[in-house]
């Protein structure tokens, strides 16, 4: 199949899942046309297979706001045209599934067929949405996709609640590559890529995210200062976004912060993850929790907030530990049980990754999508 893939290209669980798998399409042969404002982060060098196409959003003295959804249609058009794409897959329905409804008219009003597929991620059903200014335009680029795939049961009952959504939506969930996202098996080379980070006797917590308020940072920072009175233990961040200062200030007035390490922006994840003991995630709301799934990949436990479609993701007690929105104190105590029984851990982290490898890899996941192309394309 020609495949093209719109998603936002920077930080963000959407772009991740949509870049993955265009790289997991490429890999089974199909060809794979990226359409967006700049190249996913995750895609470079990694490109047998993959075409990528710039959007280029031109700005004029009249534009108060340059019309990137128009310029994205027209792209997604003409590559479509170029390349004979049999169909457009887009990540997060505002704006690309607009975009992706204009494109197939244009196309049509020529006699070209080009189908599209919406995935919807969360924020753009749960948040962004739900805004009065987007919800009429969003709900019908919904109604009117080719076909509608959710990361979550709990976000497909969302969109039809909130959304009034009447056609089927598809649950298809994010997935990992199990090949890369695994645990470091030598103990003494994870020992010694864990001395880069904290001494041999302190625990590594890690948090991976793009530091919007949903992810709670500063409920990340209190609960690690509660853990750190208990246990000798370092917080690794990952990643960056608007709540970064937030949090560096909280640490510095905590008195935590030569404990934490911001790391920014990072590429390769997995080679991080594996160092952690444990993966904190205290977010307000998570549709699914992709950073929890990579983490659980590479046997690392979550203690995570009870929202939105985590539950779906990790057992309570088994792959992970659960509490209210908010409840730092309860997050800690969790964190540190765990830490001080390591049988407790070690059958958490086992189980962990058997749910990955049994439930989300990419070699399970990524065929269903494929099928429901195959589905769209026939029309059904
Ligand atoms: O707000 C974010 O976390 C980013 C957002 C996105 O679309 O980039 O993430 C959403 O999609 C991820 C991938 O499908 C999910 O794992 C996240 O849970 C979801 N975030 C929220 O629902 C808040």
């Amino acid at each position: 199949m020609r495949i093209g893939i719109t998603c936002y290209p920077t930080y963000g669980g959407s772009g991740v899942v949509a870049t993955e798998l265009g790289i997991e399409l490429a890999a089974m042969g199909h060809e794979v046309h990226f359409i967006s404002y700049s190249q996913p982060f995750r895609l470079s060098g990694r490109d047998e297979g993959i075409h990528y196409h710039e959007v280029p959003v031109s700005s004029y003295p009249l534009f108060e706001f340059p019309p990137y959804d128009l310029a994205l249609a027209s792209r997604m058009a003409e590559v479509a045209e170029f390349n004979h794409l049999d169909l457009l897959h887009v990540h997060y329905a505002i704006p690309h599934s607009v975009s992706a409804l204009l494109a197939r008219q244009m196309l049509a009003s020529r006699g070209m067929r080009l189908p599209f597929v919406t995935t919807l991620h969360g924020t753009d059903i749960t948040l962004v949405g739900l805004d009065r200014s987007y919800l009429p335009i969003t709900r019908y680029a919904i109604q009117e996709s080719d076909g509608v795939t959710s990361i979550s049961n709990y976000l497909k009952e969302e969109t039809i609640k909130h959304f009034g959504i009447t056609r089927g939506i598809e649950v298809v969930t994010n997935f990992v590559n199990c090949n890369v996202y695994v645990p470091i098996k030598d103990e003494t080379a994870r020992a010694t890529a864990r001395a880069r980070l904290a001494r041999p006797d302190e625990a590594i917590l890690m948090h991976l995210s793009n530091f919007r308020p949903v992810k709670r940072v500063t409920d990340l920072v209190k609960t690690f200062a509660l853990v750190a009175k208990e246990v000798p233990a370092q917080l690794v961040l990952v990643g960056d976004g608007p709540d970064r200062s937030t949090a560096e200030w909280l640490a510095h007035d905590l008195k935590i912060n030569d404990r934490i390490h911001f790391m920014g922006k990072q590429e390769r994840v997995h080679e991080l993850l594996p160092l952690a003991d444990l993966m904190l995630m205290p977010s307000a709301l998570e549709s699914f929790g992709l950073a929890a799934l990579e983490a659980m990949a590479c046997k690392v436990p979550s203690i995570a907030t009870r929202v939105g479609g985590v539950p779906e993701l990790i057992d309570d007690g088994i792959t992970g530990l659960l509490y209210p929105v908010g409840d730092v104190e309860q997050m800690a105590a969790g964190a540190v049980g765990l830490l001080k029984d390591r049988a407790k851990l070690e059958a958490m982290r086992e189980a962990g990754r058997k749910t990955a490898q049994q439930r989300y890899c990419s070699s399970l996941v990524v065929p269903h999508y494929v099928k429901y192309y195959e589905e769209v394309l026939n029309g059904k």
